[in-house]
């Protein structure tokens, strides 16, 4: 059943509001054969993942997709039959007053795709309807890692592109990476962290997973580079490349999410963060350190500990306690040398984890495809 879809996307820091939107989009379009409508109040941060969209226009298609710019002054519109909030955006007043002005049994059925979290509570809430103060129901959509919740999103095709992807990383400019190195994929918000694993990686002596002679630290622009002495951030800064004993440091260009996606399949080790990247690396089936989004009350901890849960459950206990460590202590932001160690006498196991955990997560069954079930259902 085609459908007419609306997805609100109000972009508050970074590109994650923007990077789960139009990964939404182009599922329902793609997979489901919706038809789509993105309302995007930052252009701009579409633009740095999207190279066909272009930040300039009102309006245009992409990829089978429209895109309207969302500016201040809502333009009056017609209610599409799906609308999806994300992140509890809140939808233009003239929108939800064109909404309640339908009759009843032509009102859209509202959605608010959540925030995705491994906690129990998010099983209670899923799916459940909330009357608003406008008098509309809004109904309560959580992406989710365990039962009854709404899953993750992974593209039909995922597995295909996967396969066919190159194993080897090409690099811009025609850089070569050495070969037996092990490539380290860094998305991270400012993190010291990153320095103190600078810091090891150039101690002479220090060993490396076997079979590897070196190591690359593969890093997109933006906030990671942060995380660097100023001094290498200087150096990064003119050149793409900083080497020192058997580290090299790559500062890469922002890519495209599927240039991304590439990226982590091909890399070795991958540090996340936020959400959407953080999944990605899930679906990759390579070992991970999430960075997540810190919150001022502190609520990412109990968010982090709920994923550690569910995400070593059945572990051997050394390795459950490798990787807690790791995830701590990237986030307290200090990383010891003996993390490092700790990770090398535990890769093989770690790395056999990482390719079973998207097994689990499969047999939840993929968000989009249940998010358009729950609305066919509602049709
Ligand atoms: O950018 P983020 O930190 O976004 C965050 C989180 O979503 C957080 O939960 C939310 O509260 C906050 O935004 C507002 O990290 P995230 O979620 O991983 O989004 C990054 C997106 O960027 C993701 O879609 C992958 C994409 N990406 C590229 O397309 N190219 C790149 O080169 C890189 C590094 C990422």
């Amino acid at each position: 059943m085609t459908l007419h879809w609306d997805i609100f996307c109000r972009v508050i820091d970074n590109y994650g509001d923007i990077g789960v939107s139009w990964r939404l989009a182009k599922l329902l379009h793609h997979d489901h054969q919706q038809q789509v409508r993105l309302w995007l109040d930052q252009p701009q941060a579409l633009a740095a993942m999207e190279p066909l969209y272009q930040p300039g226009l009102l309006q245009q298609h992409c990829q089978g997709i429209e895109i309207r710019h969302w500016q201040k002054d809502f333009e009056q519109t017609q209610p599409a039959e799906v609308v999806i909030e994300t992140f509890g955006c809140e939808l233009p007043r003239p929108y939800l007053d064109a909404m309640r002005a339908l009759p009843a049994t032509q009102r859209p059925i509202w959605i608010n795709l959540e925030y995705l979290t491994a906690e129990t509570w998010a099983v209670d809430f899923h799916l459940r309807p909330s009357k608003q103060a406008c008098g509309l129901d809004k109904t309560f959509f959580f992406p989710g890692m365990q039962t009854g919740t709404g899953g993750l999103m992974r593209e039909a095709d995922y597995y295909r592109r996967q396969k066919k992807a190159p194993n080897s990383i090409t690099l811009p400019n025609n850089q070569q990476l050495a070969e037996a190195s092990i490539n380290i994929s860094v998305f991270a918000y400012k993190n010291s962290a990153l320095q103190d694993l600078v810091n090891t990686l150039t101690k002479p002596g220090t060993p490396l997973p076997t079979g590897y002679q070196s190591v690359n630290l593969l890093i997109p622009e933006g906030r990671t580079l942060d995380g660097l002495a100023t001094d290498i951030q200087q150096s990064l800064a003119k050149q793409a490349c900083w080497q020192q004993g058997q580290l090299s440091l790559y500062r890469l260009p922002f890519m495209s999410q599927s240039d991304y996606d590439q990226l982590l399949w091909q890399a070795d080790l991958n540090f996340v963060r936020g959400e959407e990247s953080f999944v990605r690396a899930q679906w990759a089936a390579k070992p991970f350190i999430w960075h997540i989004y810190p919150t001022d009350d502190g609520a990412h901890w109990d968010k982090l500990q709920a994923f550690n849960d569910a995400y070593q459950a059945g572990l051997p206990h050394n390795l459950a306690h490798t990787i807690s460590h790791w995830q701590q202590a990237w986030n307290q932001q200090q990383l010891d040398q003996q993390a490092w160690l700790q990770l090398i006498e535990h890769w093989p196991a770690w790395q056999q984890h990482a390719k079973t955990w998207p097994q689990k997560l499969g047999k939840l069954g993929e968000l989009t495809s249940n998010l358009v079930k729950f609305v066919e259902s509602k049709v």
